[in-house]
């Protein structure tokens, strides 16, 4: 321990601390705009780029960053010096000096940390006037735009996406009041190998990086009487839609949900917890059969839309591994335009599928040509839990005080299986749930795989069905995934079945979900609500979803059968 003085003072810290984080242990507040550590997850982004950190420390001719000076023995520091003040202050307004003023308009107005900090350090005038960037929005893609000209070069998305992501999009271009960071020879983000996973758009200070807004397309299609309007929500929108009307992270909102959801004037009110159900039914089925038959294996999931575009740009010589079903949500769209208008009598050109979802992927993903042809056109709308949460403001419903009420029938039931998919480790462990009692024939009496869970980023165990262990592995993060995949391609590893998610913690993390602003406790309460609304529910395991089983008793004929093939699965392509 070393012992050090911050604004007079005293405290004790472990040698390696820097001054940022010994103020912390102080209940010290230093500003800071570039920095990112998320340490559980391995997310680093401590560049110094910003120089909003600037601190005085006695001894020292320059004022130092105190994002990334290591506090040492004896340091005494001020972080209210009139100098440091001025020097904050200066880091800030140079940036303001080239930044676009249309906070009113902008996507991020009263969300940006650029704004915040404006505020916080009391800026109300901006004394240079610096030259202004021009450059047009990219809006190439279904999910993610990108402006430039709201670029402050704090390189946080560069670090998700080159060393957490490993997807290597992003990097600095040009210098000075020119800079900005996008996509090599900054071509459209559409023709990069973006994943959309969403995690640049997540850690954006300002509006450089957003989603692509869909909820004008749902107020159209809500407003249009010849359209019959359903919603669907993810199984993560339920433990973090709270945080945006101020409840505490890990607030369990289902019930408010589907309130919402009616007072907005949907038709019909579905969990998508219905259609994960359902992918279990095939995807244990896949499973046991590739299990059966010497099939190819290891399995991998195929739920998560940046994942499976991570693995097509990535892995093109690796694509009869994964599973070929739909993902939950594209699933349920499937079935919702068939068999849910066939039984509610509804034309199917008639029904407008918007799904919510934490994740901003799935916006492409929904419009993907296998997904989108013909008969196949399964989701119309998708939008984040952050655009959903606007449209409830807009819609002056106070979701806070909503009673609560459950999901419409038919499509609504769900099992405690389907809402841990939601995070990390949850989707492998309801198709083990399934596959366990499909191929023992026995009654699994504890559902809770423990040595599934967890937030490290790659995970496996080792899981005893019947006279058969099943070696399973988990990563969460892409760059966790390439690294699991790249030991199965050397062949250094084996596993009969692989869980991938793209974002830190599985979808609770997603780049649709309210910001968390770097505080990695929030995704963990996330993940606890998940796993409580599980043990609250009276079904855990997908194969005890009545209105799952009627599904395929009145309709799809048999679990991995034809017409469940046609209708739930689909094909990758590199
Ligand atoms: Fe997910 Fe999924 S769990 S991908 O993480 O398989 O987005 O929540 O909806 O489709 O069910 C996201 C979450 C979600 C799908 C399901
Ligand atoms: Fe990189 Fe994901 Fe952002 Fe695409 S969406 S640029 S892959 S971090």
């Amino acid at each position: 321990m070393i012992t050090l003085w911050i604004n007079h003072q005293e405290l004790k810290v472990k040698k390696g601390t820097t001054i940022l984080e010994a103020a912390k242990f102080a209940n010290i507040h230093i500003p800071t705009l570039c920095h990112l550590k998320l340490e559980d997850f391995g997310i680093v982004n401590q560049g110094a780029s910003c120089r909003v950190c600037m601190v005085e420390v006695e001894g020292r001719p320059n004022l130092m960053p105190a994002c990334t000076t290591e506090a040492v023995e004896g340091m005494k520091i001020r972080t209210d010096t009139l100098r440091a003040i001025v020097a904050r202050r200066m880091a800030v307004e140079l940036l303001l000096s080239n930044h676009p003023n249309e906070c009113f308009t902008c996507p991020k107005n009263l969300e940006c940390d650029l704004q915040a900090l404006a505020k916080e350090l009391g800026i109300r005038e901006i004394p240079w006037v610096g030259e202004k960037m021009n450059y047009d929005k990219d809006t190439s893609s279904d999910a993610i735009v990108k402006d430039p000209n709201k670029c402050v070069m704090c390189r946080r998305c560069e670090t998700m996406c080159n060393d957490v992501q490993t997807c290597r999009i992003l990097s600095g271009m040009n210098r000075g009041f020119d800079a900005f960071v996008g996509p090599a020879f900054n071509i459209p983000m559409v023709e990069s190998s973006c994943t959309y996973c969403g995690q640049c758009v997540a850690v954006c200070p300002t509006a450089a990086l957003t989603e692509v807004n869909h909820t004008n397309k749902v107020w159209k299609a809500l407003n249009d009487p010849k359209k019959h309007v359903i919603a669907q929500v993810a199984p993560a929108i339920r433990v973090a839609l709270g945080e945006m009307f101020d409840m505490a992270p890990g607030t369990i909102v289902t019930g408010k949900l589907a309130t919402a959801l009616r007072r907005l004037g949907f038709d019909g009110v579905f969990d998508t917890d219905f259609g994960a159900d359902l992918t279990i039914m095939e995807e244990a089925s896949e499973l046991v059969h590739r299990l059966k038959h010497n099939g190819r294996l290891p399995i991998l999931t195929s739920c998560c839309p940046a994942w499976v575009k991570f693995f097509e740009h990535q892995f093109p010589d690796m694509l009869d591994i994964p599973s070929t079903c739909k993902s939950p949500h594209i699933m349920f769209g499937a079935v919702a335009k068939t068999y849910y208008a066939e039984k509610m009598g509804i034309d199917p050109e008639s029904v407008v599928v918007v799904s919510v979802m934490p994740c901003i992927a799935k916006k492409a993903e929904a419009k993907r040509p296998e997904l989108t042809k013909d008969e196949n056109n399964n989701v119309d709308i998708v939008v984040t839990t952050r655009e959903f949460a606007a449209m409830l403001k807009e819609a002056g419903i106070d979701f806070a005080t909503l009673e609560d009420s459950d999901f419409d029938r038919i499509l609504g039931e769900s099992t405690g299986a389907s809402v841990i998919f939601g995070t990390t480790g949850g989707v492998i462990e309801a198709a083990v749930r399934t596959a366990y009692e499909w191929i023992t024939g026995e009654t699994l009496e504890n559902v809770e795989f423990s040595q599934l869970r967890g937030i490290e980023g790659i995970r496996e165990a080792e899981v005893k069905v019947g006279d058969r262990v099943l070696k399973i592995g988990i990563a969460h993060e892409l760059g966790n995934a390439r690294r699991l995949l790249e030991a199965i391609r050397e062949g250094k590893v084996h596993y009969d079945a692989i869980e991938i998610m793209a974002c830190p913690g599985g979808c609770v993390g997603g780049g649709g979900q309210p910001y968390h602003h770097g505080n990695m406790e929030i995704i963990r309460k996330r993940q606890e609500a998940i796993y409580k609304e599980d043990r609250n529910k009276p079904r855990r395991k997908s194969h005890e979803n009545s209105e799952v089983l009627q599904l395929y008793h009145e309709y799809l004929g048999e679990p991995y059968g034809e017409k469940a093939h046609q209708l739930l699965h689909t094909y990758y392509e590199a």
